[in-house]
């Protein structure tokens, strides 16, 4: 017989915990965290036998970025767009896949909340059985509920009631933080189709111990770009009087392409990914909204630092709901020192 897990605590039961904490809770919250976490096990479900049935492989259309979409990224999309849109508690929803917001019928509903979300990150992996994720990130109505409306949606960061994801690898883990902070993960156990505490209060280590980018875009790179990952290498650079806050450290080059699987990886090891902007992708490649932004989130609660190589990734006041963003995000100081180091040189194309 298995043992029995040492850490009982169900992500509901945690939910409910940090409930307690705000008495004025009508229970929306932790009745919307529950549906993305119930999203989150359906999804798991079929990713992990993706390979076992005919739903790899593309649909043979194209989303809203003109990517293919896969057919579990379009199961992934219904998904959430299913277990998000029945309860009242959203009024309205954002999704990668979908180049409109959707406005919810909230029927008696509170409408509370907004929920933007990647319902599967990385998914050109796929095929490859690399691990993939889903990123979230809910905001609080601000309009009244009769007249929601794009300024509902298009909030910073800053604003923020809760961020988090799910990341499909050997194991499926759910990571989230609130406004309040803290940043706990939880691990699926498939045979009672729970997720259970895992890493309560995640704290990022400080030093950068890996770096993760796409080097096939060097030549691409602006002059500073390509000065900071040289110095991310080799440390103290002979043409600079900065110091990479990695000098010395025996720092690795990992880049697995999929997102939430980067930025799992570093949060939990101490690293820093960059995603910079090229000639041909002047605003980066990645989303605030769905992507930067609720990463940002769950990085500074977990004591990291998000920055677009000149400002805070959580002060950007979204303009549009697929805006793109240059974007590195990992250990504190390694990232602010990328900020001053562009920031000098003006990263920008
Ligand atoms: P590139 C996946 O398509 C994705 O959106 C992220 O998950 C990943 O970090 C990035 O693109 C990889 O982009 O240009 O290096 O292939």
């Amino acid at each position: 017989m298995s043992q029995a897990p040492k850490n009982l605590q169900t992500i509901e039961s945690h939910i409910l915990q940090m409930q307690k904490l705000h008495p004025s809770a009508s229970g929306d919250f932790t009745g919307l965290l529950s549906d993305i976490t119930f999203a989150a096990k359906i999804i798991s479900r079929e990713v992990n036998k993706a390979g076992l049935v005919d739903i790899l492989g593309e649909t043979g259309t194209e989303n809203v970025q003109g990517e293919q979409v896969q057919k579990l990224d379009e199961y992934a999309n219904n998904v959430f767009l299913k277990c998000l849109g029945t309860k009242g508690q959203v009024c309205a929803m954002g999704s990668e896949e979908l180049a409109d917001p959707i406005y919810v019928d909230t029927h008696e509903g509170t409408g509370r909340y907004i929920v933007v979300f990647d319902p599967l990150d990385g998914s050109s992996n796929i095929d490859a059985n690399v691990s993939v994720g889903t990123i979230f990130a809910i905001y609080r109505r601000v309009s009244a509920l009769d007249r929601v409306g794009e300024q509902d949606i298009l909030q910073s960061g800053r604003e923020l009631a809760a961020a988090g994801y799910v990341i499909y690898g050997s194991s499926t883990m759910f990571v989230y933080t609130t406004h309040s902070g803290g940043v706990h993960g939880f691990t699926l156990d498939p045979s009672i189709g729970e997720f259970l505490l895992s890493h309560e209060n995640l704290k990022t280590p400080f030093e950068a111990k890996i770096y993760s980018v796409n080097e096939a875009y060097e030549p691409r790179w602006t002059p500073e770009v390509r000065e900071v990952v040289r110095q991310l290498k080799y440390g103290r650079s002979s043409s600079s009087r900065q110091d990479a806050p990695t000098k010395g450290v025996d720092i690795s080059s990992r880049y697995i392409g999929s997102l939430v699987a980067d930025f799992h990886r570093n949060l939990l090891y101490g690293g820093v990914f960059l995603y910079p902007p090229t000639v041909s992708k002047p605003g980066g490649k990645l989303r605030l909204m769905c992507e930067a932004a609720p990463l940002a989130m769950v990085c500074a609660n977990a004591g990291g630092y998000a920055s677009d190589g000149t400002q805070d990734i959580l002060d950007i006041k979204p303009e549009t709901l697929h805006q793109r963003v240059p974007l590195y995000i990992g250990c504190r100081d390694t990232v602010l020192w990328i900020e001053k180091m562009l920031s000098s040189g003006g990263g920008g194309i």
